[in-house]
């Protein structure tokens, strides 16, 4: 065995020995048996164990922040039900989303949670750390991090076609076309892990999947320090809506500072403040507690979602001049004089509401240059969506994951629901509210 080698190796035990069990794992050196297996016997010294994601791309920023929320509770389940491991969640970086399309912002990858939630926050939930802590802390050899496993999750047809589903969790072939990872070596898989060219896997496998994130917990086998699950948006909440879901829900506060821009634009523009909408908030989200007494600014807020839903949900969203008359007739019932507009459309569109809308003043937020270069498209969102969850009365866009995040942080805020749960009609000639997921304490 070279002089070298057997350094290395003994090192790696010594560190696994004597190192701090947050961060040090032996790193198995390829190609040597007899000292890879010592080392491997030795990783089990450490309980740090990485659990990691990736969602299928076309999906928009709200589902993956809905994702968040299985992946969060699974691991809240895992810490509590599996306490022989510590289990820490890396958070995949935002970017590449289809929506995200501003130009002269800087690039739109490879963003980190942190600059559009509050990671300190979502640390008081469970173990989190962003990708680069991950990739700092997680043993490399020459820079590249090898992953000891890849579960690609994927759907099983047969029960779509069917439509009769139940649990599943099998190794399967991988359905053509659909896996972006390629064998290039012994125990070595290239693949898209979230942009990052020196991170590869040991190996990948296809798991046909029907069920709820729970049941992921019979692939995370003792010796797996890292796995990640692709395609994490095919398991289903364990408990949707239950006071876990709204734990989780609860911890995911945004950056300050894009708090800080909102409430400028609110007491600005919309004469909005805590303290006489009663919205005032503990700064912990642990403190918080269940009320419907919050009052909310005296403006009327929208979530006008147009873009690519005038074409594949063209039943349920309105003409603007079918939406200013809905708008009108609500302002007068409530006798508000002001909408908020947090929208995709273009600006014509905009404008004609506005047209319509001549006797009220409608304000939307236009980001300054220092907001677009800093936040970027998704942060720019966020500021939207914490404008309107401040409103006195929110409309949404039916069966909008946008609209569903603002309806969130309402019944977290603490209005009385029918101020949240309202939508535009469309064509349809039944005009339903849609689910109504109320906060469970
Ligand atoms: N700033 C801003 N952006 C918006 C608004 N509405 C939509 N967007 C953009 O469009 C994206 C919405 O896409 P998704 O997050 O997929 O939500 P959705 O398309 O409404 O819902 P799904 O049908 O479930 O995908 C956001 O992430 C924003 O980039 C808005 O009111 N304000
Ligand atoms: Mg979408």
């Amino acid at each position: 065995m070279p002089r070298n080698l057997f350094i290395f190796c003994l090192l790696l035990i010594a560190n696994c020995i004597s190192g701090s069990e947050d961060s040090e794992f032996c790193v198995k050196p390829d190609g040597v048996e007899v000292e890879s297996k010592k080392c491997l016997a030795t990783s089990n010294f450490s309980k740090k164990r990485y659990i990691l994601y990736d969602v299928n791309p076309p999906e928009g920023f709200n589902l993956r922040r809905d994702v968040y929320v299985r992946v969060a509770v699974f691991v809240k389940k895992l810490l509590e039900e599996n306490g022989e491991f510590d289990w820490n969640l890396v958070l995949p970086p935002w970017g590449n989303l289809y929506h995200w399309r501003s130009k002269n912002i800087g690039s739109q990858v490879g963003l980190p949670w942190g600059l559009f939630f509050d990671v300190s926050s979502l640390r008081k939930y469970i173990p989190v750390l962003e990708m680069y802590d991950f990739m700092k802390e997680y043993p490399s050899i020459g820079g590249e991090i090898s992953l000891d496993i890849v579960y690609v999750l994927q759907n099983d047809e047969e029960m779509f076609k069917t439509g009769k589903f139940k649990d599943k969790n099998e190794i399967a072939d991988c359905a053509k076309g659909k896996v972006r990872y390629e064998k290039i070596g012994k125990n070595k898989f290239t693949g898209n892990f979230w942009g990052y060219l020196n991170i590869t896997a040991r190996d990948v496998k296809c798991l046909t999947f029907q069920g709820t994130t729970s049941g992921l917990t019979k692939n995370l086998q003792p010796i797996f320090r890292s796995v990640v699950f692709d395609h994490m948006e095919i398991a289903l909440h364990d408990f949707y809506g239950s006071k876990d879901y709204w734990t989780a829900r609860r911890s995911m506060r945004y950056n300050q500072e894009l708090y800080e821009i909102a409430n400028e634009f609110r007491k600005n523009k919309l004469n909005s403040a805590d303290l006489s909408d009663k919205t005032e908030r503990p700064t912990d989200w642990k403190k918080e507690k269940g009320r419907r007494s919050a009052l909310g600014g005296s403006y009327l807020a929208l979530h006008l979602r147009r873009r690519d839903f005038l074409i594949g949900r063209s039943e349920s969203v309105p003409t603007i001049e079918n939406a200013a008359l809905q708008l009108k007739k609500k302002l007068e019932e409530l006798k508000l004089k002001t909408i908020f507009v947090a929208t995709d459309a273009e600006n014509e569109e905009y404008e004609e509401l506005k047209k319509y809308l001549e006797d009220y003043i409608i304000t939307k937020f236009i980001p300054s240059e220092y907001v677009r270069n800093k936040f970027k498209d998704g942060g720019i969102a966020i500021i939207d969506q914490i404008i309107c969850s401040y409103a006195r009365y929110f409309i949404g866009t039916h069966e909008s994951t946008f609209t569903f995040r603002i309806q969130e942080d309402r019944e977290i805020i603490g209005f009385p629901s029918n101020t949240t749960f309202n939508r535009l009609c469309g064509k349809e000639k039944k005009c339903s509210q849609g689910g109504k997921w109320e906060i469970v304490w």
